[in-house]
């Protein structure tokens, strides 16, 4: 007999979507850590491909692999339109990594993280480390609480909102994806504030994406979508909206601030900026259709 190197994969996570039939499955090699919250069921997993996994209701949240793509593309394209972010708020996001991504702007005085879960808080504290370590930074403020009862109490209040929200299909994802959540988005924002909402994708949640579009563009005097690969989420490509009072995400980005970002990205630069607003023709149909 000859000696291989590979194990067979005994231990198997699947995200199963019910409605289309699909999923997708990876080997694990440890279950880090269960629990049944009031809202609903987390899982962090060890997975010798992706790292560590996280999801909820047996739906990938992030993974250690891949994470930086959707952290990154949520949180910079509209940090950057910003001639001067200070005061940002994030809903959902628990898991840290888009207040990782925004905390290298260092403008940001202050970042308000409003998540409904407080288990999700913990959990990332303690198994997430690579992403969620910025959580613990003195510019943070955690909440615990429904986004959309906590955003209607600002006014002109914030220079970016971030929504890093569950899809609306799941849990109370659902309430962060109104007309009236987003109207109160705009509220809360100041003069040049600017908005970005993760808008699912165009393959198997197109009927959300468009709706969540159009809301959003009912709403701000500027909405644009973009894309991103992002392979965590299946199929995987993403969509976020940018949303605005006077800002435009082509018109006012200066390159020239990216190039001389001091951080390390490593998905988003100056070009794919610009990219990502550029939308395939069935993507363009999609959202002109209302
Ligand atoms: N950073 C990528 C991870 C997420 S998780 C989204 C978070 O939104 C979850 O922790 C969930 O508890 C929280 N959440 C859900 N509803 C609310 C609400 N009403 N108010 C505040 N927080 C909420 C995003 C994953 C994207 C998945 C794409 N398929």
């Amino acid at each position: 007999m000859t000696e291989n190197n590979y194990t067979l994969p005994h231990t198997i996570f699947t995200e199963y979507d019910k409605l289309h039939n699909v999923g997708v499955f990876t080997e694990i090699t440890n279950h880090i850590y269960t629990e049944q919250t009031e809202y609903q069921r987390i899982d962090i997993y060890e997975t010798p491909t992706f790292g560590k996994l996280f999801s909820l209701d047996g739906v990938i949240m992030t993974r250690d692999s891949d994470e930086f793509v959707y952290h990154e593309m949520i949180s910079h394209i509209p940090l950057f339109i910003h001639p001067d972010p200070k005061k940002v708020l994030v809903i959902g996001g628990g898991d840290g990594g888009t207040v990782r991504e925004v905390l290298k702007h260092d403008s940001v005085e202050k970042v308000v993280l409003c998540e409904l879960d407080k288990k999700v808080v913990e959990a990332a504290l303690n198994y997430l480390p690579n992403i969620s370590y910025e959580l613990k930074n003195p510019k943070v403020e955690l909440v615990y609480e429904d986004g959309s009862k906590f955003v209607s109490q600002f006014k002109d209040e914030f220079d970016v909102i971030l929504i890093d929200s569950t899809d609306p299909t799941e849990g109370e994802g659902g309430l962060l994806f109104t007309e009236e959540f987003y109207h109160n988005c705009f509220e809360a924002l100041n003069e040049n504030g600017v908005f970005s909402a993760q808008t699912e994708e165009p393959f198997l949640k197109k009927e959300w994406m468009k709706r969540a579009y159009k809301r959003i563009s009912n709403t701000f005097n500027i909405a644009r979508l973009y894309m991103g690969y992002v392979p965590q989420y299946m199929p995987g490509t993403w969509t976020w909206t940018f949303a605005s009072k006077n800002l435009d995400p082509i018109k006012d980005f200066d390159p020239e601030r990216v190039r001389e970002f001091d951080k390390e990205l490593k998905y988003y630069d100056e070009e794919v900026h610009v990219a990502s607003f550029s939308l395939p023709v069935f993507v363009k149909k999609l959202i002109s259709e209302f």
